[in-house]
């Protein structure tokens, strides 16, 4: 049998999925044909997600961890457990000292319940920030006044397309039809990235600048316009601020010294530089590579700085696209009013947060997300999740945090699921649906909240089907048939984004930024890489399709020692600890750079990148630093 649903993974592209079931197995995952963003193909993650449905981790059953040892428990059992260490945490140390955390496990709109839940029980204390994309929003958000973008379709309006650090093949492979379309009409495409991802073989030109030195070479650029003919628009001070100050800024330091700053020839840097003057209009799409860094969100700002004063914005073919806003038609009418939560813990530093918490976390609930593995220090949370009186996480599989947990419940997968889901790539808003019946006694998280609000004395709170509360959570302004499986275009949002560069700033103009982004300084003595944990083809970070490899495959330059041969293992360390890894040698990977899947499992599997990674916070917007960690490595005789 063939049904169809919506991935709700954490990905740009929210793929319109077919799967076909038979006897009650998942037997393969495909993409639908005659659909817009999904064009008949899906990553291989997901192509290869009959496995993980099927993987003996998969939970199917609450668990209770007792003397150490995790057994099976009923939901009634479990659920009069929670209510009771809930009420317990509140009433004898306030509500403060209940933590509920939240990651991107399942993008749909119905998780937003859960938060109402702790939000009315509480409130509670939550995070702060946004460790994948705060750095880069709050970039945008400071500069354009929204974190938006024109249609992906809308590139092939570009003369040029640059490709600044984001890795389209692995990570946001449905943008990959526009892009060779461009290709194909003769649009040209510029890589930069310190990696040679598979963009490098379809880029015109393509440039490996130092990691964390792309605000230099935006700067350089700006520069470089400015000593030419009409290379910044003649009209830029009527739509940005800070023109002058701008503009001065990058003139402050010569461009040869800002170019040899990113370790790059002039003649290369010289040769971008030309080809940004030459075609107009021109689109950037920024990645979350150089965001996710000390210096990322002032980055951001002069990435979006050039594109302003070139005159690449608010016009067809010319847009700085980093996100878009996913939940623009996501309604709280609803939903009752947002409170302040008493207290909040930085995602970033969630270790050390959780560390010194004063008051402490009695009770830790988790959901859709493990944080034991994939946020940085991950060693340090997951020690002091198993210090909390009662850690509940709520998950479809075992992972690093379940590990952690005392009580483990389990909920559906992607195609179990039934939500309503916005795409952070595109602007087409669908539903998921339930295409197969939940294995176990895995249920969907709106009942477990629905049968915790009935303990905890807030009956009602959440009463209604998933398709009723799909209703509510659906702007009026929408049309219904996306209920009933059609996908839709969000009313309103922007072909072209900030289209006749009107801006929702105070001023209604670009706010360009007047700070210089440091350049990263290096601690080479002892540890002379930088660790960059990167997506994988065949993950979605800590989930793996396929066994996860034994030893962690860490690429280096081929300028590394000749000794360090490719498949020889070697102990990659950090100040914080270390593991084993595989050697490759590869070409174009900048020298600086040691290069890992992301994901991996400290406790399974013996490798986790997080567990060497320090806690930190990127300059603004609450992102974490994490790729650019001193690591060494030590080869294995
Ligand atoms: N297969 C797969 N796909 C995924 C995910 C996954 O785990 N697996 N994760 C999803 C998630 S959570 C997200 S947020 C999105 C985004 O996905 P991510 O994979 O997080 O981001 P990308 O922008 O695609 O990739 C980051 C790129 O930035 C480059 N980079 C790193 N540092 C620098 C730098 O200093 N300068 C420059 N110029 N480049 C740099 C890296 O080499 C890499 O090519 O994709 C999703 N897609
Ligand atoms: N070193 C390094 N670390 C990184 C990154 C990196 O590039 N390098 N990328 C970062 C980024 S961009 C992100 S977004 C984070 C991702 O970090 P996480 O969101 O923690 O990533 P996952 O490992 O995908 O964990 C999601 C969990 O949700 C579960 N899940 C799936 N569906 C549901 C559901 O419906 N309900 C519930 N309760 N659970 C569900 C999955 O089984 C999985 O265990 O990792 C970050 N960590
Ligand atoms: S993970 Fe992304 S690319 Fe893969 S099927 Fe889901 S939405 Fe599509
Ligand atoms: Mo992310």
């Amino acid at each position: 049998m063939i049904k169809r649903t919506t991935c709700n993974r954490d990905c740009p592209d929210v793929c319109a999925l077919e799967a076909e079931i038979v006897e009650g197995r998942l037997v393969s995952l495909k993409g639908v044909k005659d659909d817009p963003v999904t064009k008949g193909f899906l990553c291989p993650r997901t192509t290869r997600f009959p496995h993980r449905q099927h993987s003996p981790d998969r939970l199917t059953t609450p668990l209770r961890r007792i003397d150490g040892e995790l057994q099976p428990i009923s939901w009634p059992e479990a659920l009069d457990l929670c209510a009771q260490k809930l009420k317990e945490a509140r009433d004898d140390h306030g509500p403060e000292s209940i933590f509920h955390y939240k990651s991107g496990g399942n993008m749909g709109y119905l998780r937003a319940l859960i938060d109402v839940f702790f939000a009315q029980f509480g409130p509670v204390t939550v995070k702060r920030g946004d460790i994948c994309s705060g750095a880069g929003e709050w970039a945008q958000e400071q500069d354009f006044g929204l974190c938006d973008s024109s249609d992906p379709e809308d590139l092939l309006n570009s003369k040029l397309i640059v490709v600044w650090g984001k890795n389209i093949h692995t990570s946001s492979v449905h943008l990959l039809p526009i892009i060779m379309e461009a290709k194909k009409q003769g649009i040209k495409i510029v890589g930069l990235d310190p990696v040679p991802t598979r963009t490098s073989r379809i880029a015109d030109l393509f440039l490996c600048p130092r990691p964390g030195t792309d605000g230099q070479l935006a700067l350089a650029l700006v520069s470089y316009l400015s000593s030419q003919p009409n290379g910044i628009d003649p009209e830029a001070a009527d739509y940005c601020e800070n023109l002058e100050e701008f503009l001065a800024l990058a003139r402050s330091t010569p461009l040869e010294k800002r170019v040899e700053a990113c370790g790059l020839k002039l003649s290369e840097a010289l040769e971008f530089f030309k080809l940004y003057h030459e075609n107009r209009p021109s689109s950037i799409l920024v990645g979350w590579g150089a965001p996710r860094r000390a210096n990322g969100a002032l980055t951001v700002r002069v990435m979006d700085g050039l594109a302003a004063v070139s005159g690449n914005v608010g016009l067809p073919g010319a847009c700085t696209s980093f996100y878009f806003q996913r939940k623009r038609h996501f309604s709280r009418r609803a939903l009752p009013a947002e409170v302040e939560p008493p207290r909040t813990f930085s995602e970033a530093r969630l270790g050390p947060e959780l560390q010194h918490a004063d008051p402490p976390v009695r009770l830790a609930w988790i959901t859709a997300g493990n944080p034991a593995a994939m946020l940085p220090d991950s060693r340090t949370i997951a020690e002091e999740l198993k210090k909390i009186d009662f850690t509940v996480v709520v998950d479809t599989h075992h992972t690093d945090t379940t590990a952690c947990a005392d009580l483990i419940l389990p909920t559906l997968t992607l195609v179990e699921d039934d939500d309503l889901l916005g795409a952070y790539g595109n602007h087409y808003l669908r539903v998921s649906q339930p295409v197969m019946n939940p294995a176990g006694e895995a249920r969907h998280e709106l009942w477990i909240f629905q049968e915790l609000a009935k303990r905890v004395g807030l009956e009602g709170l959440l009463e209604g089907t998933p398709r009723e509360w799909k209703e509510r959570l659906l702007d009026p302004s929408v049309d219904r048939a996306v209920l009933d499986g059609e996908v839709i275009r969000q009313p309103g949002a922007p072909k072209v984004v900030f289209q006749n560069r009107v801006f929702p700033t105070p001023t209604g103009k670009v706010r360009l930024t007047t700070v210089e982004p440091p350049v990263p300084q290096g601690e080479f003595h002892k540890f002379p890489f930088r660790l960059m944990a990167l997506s994988h083809p065949d993950s979605q970070s800590s989930q793996w399709s396929v066994e996860p490899p034994e030893y962690p495959e860490a690429q280096i330059s081929e300028q590394a020692p000749e000794a360090w041969r490719c498949g020889s293992l070697a102990r990659l360390e950090s100040r914080k600890g270390g593991f084993s890894v595989r050697l490759r040698r590869v070409a174009n990977l900048h020298p600086e750079v040691v290069l890992l899947p992301k994901g991996g499992s400290g406790m399974f599997g013996g490798w986790c990148p997080n567990d060497l990674i320090d806690a930190q916070e990127t300059d603004h917007g609450g992102g974490a630093c994490f790729y650019e960690q001193p690591v060494r490595l030590v080869p294995i005789e």
